[in-house]
């Protein structure tokens, strides 16, 4: 499968979903067409993905928000314009299979908060953070209030949104902002690498990693215990994990770091 309209590229390439930000000479500014299509490819994902990697077309990933777009809004349609942004990052950070985000150039404003949705970040050397929000007299609305903080501290989100100050990749690799950076143009080959090593895991593992680990933590810890040994009991009664204990206990799995 591989399907291009104006705004998102979508291939199948060995079981993984690549979601390409098609706006390059708008710096993949999302405006809402775009959260539209990426809300339908999340709403219809195929059968037997393994992974989905989300990545930028041209020299950035995203500059965030379509500005153009926010000029005329009144107060009721702003609400409604970043409930529309909540529903969206909501289905790709709980997705039925874990999503990678390959990182380069600008990751600002609402490319961030898409980024912050995303359970892998890998991010080239000229990725740099930013939230301009700040200094264009307006708010976060995507969901990295709730987000980011979760990322980087809700220390160094004030910094970024009160003094407009900008993280590099490595600076932002040591924040918490990616798990991985890489060379200039290797981030999708690592973003490969590692949504195919996703891929291997049982369906029912990756799932409780995105669809019950962010609502465990977000529980609190009485309620997330019972959820976590609830979640625990399922997944070790499946007959995947059945058969991958029996292989590891009779030599034929992978050892840890293999
Ligand atoms: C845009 C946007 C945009 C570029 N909306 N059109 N985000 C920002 O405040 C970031 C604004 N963008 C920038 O700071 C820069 O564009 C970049 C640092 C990302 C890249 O710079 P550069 O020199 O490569 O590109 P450029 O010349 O600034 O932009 C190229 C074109 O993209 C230009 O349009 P053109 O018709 O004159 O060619 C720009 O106007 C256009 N463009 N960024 C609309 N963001 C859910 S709430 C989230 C709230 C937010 O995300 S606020 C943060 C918005």
């Amino acid at each position: 499968m591989s399907q291009t309209t104006q705004l998102i590229k979508t291939e199948i390439k060995q079981n993984v979903l690549l979601v390409g930000l098609n706006r390059p000479n708008k710096r993949n500014a999302l405006n809402d067409a775009c959260i539209h299509e990426l809300d339908d490819i999340f709403n219809t994902l195929p059968k037997d993905l393994k992974c989905i990697i989300i990545y930028g077309e041209g020299d950035h990933f995203s500059a965030g928000l379509d500005l153009s777009e926010l000029q005329e809004r009144d107060a009721m349609e702003g609400m409604l314009h970043s409930r529309m942004w909540h529903k969206t990052m909501d289905k790709i950070q709980y997705s039925e299979v874990p999503v990678v985000v390959k990182l380069h150039g600008a990751c600002v404003g609402g490319g961030l908060e898409l980024a912050s949705c995303a359970h892998i970040r890998v991010a080239e050397k000229s990725t740099f953070y930013a939230l301009p929000e700040g200094t264009r007299g307006i708010f976060v609305g995507g969901g990295a209030s709730v987000r980011l903080p979760k990322l980087i501290g809700i220390d160094k989100m004030m910094d970024m949104m009160l003094t407009g100050r900008v993280h590099k990749a490595e600076e932002g690799y040591a924040l918490g902002f990616s798990q991985y950076v890489v060379e200039n143009g290797e981030g999708m080959a690592k973003a490969m690498e590692l949504a195919l090593r996703i891929g291997e895991n049982a369906p029912m593992t990756n799932r409780a990693l995105t669809q019950i680990l962010p609502r465990i933590v977000d529980a609190g810890q009485d309620i997330g215990m019972v959820m976590e040994s609830m979640t625990a009991a399922i997944a070790q009664s499946a007959p995947e994990a059945k058969k991958r204990l029996k292989d590891f206990l009779e030599g034929r799995a992978k050892k840890v770091g293999e």
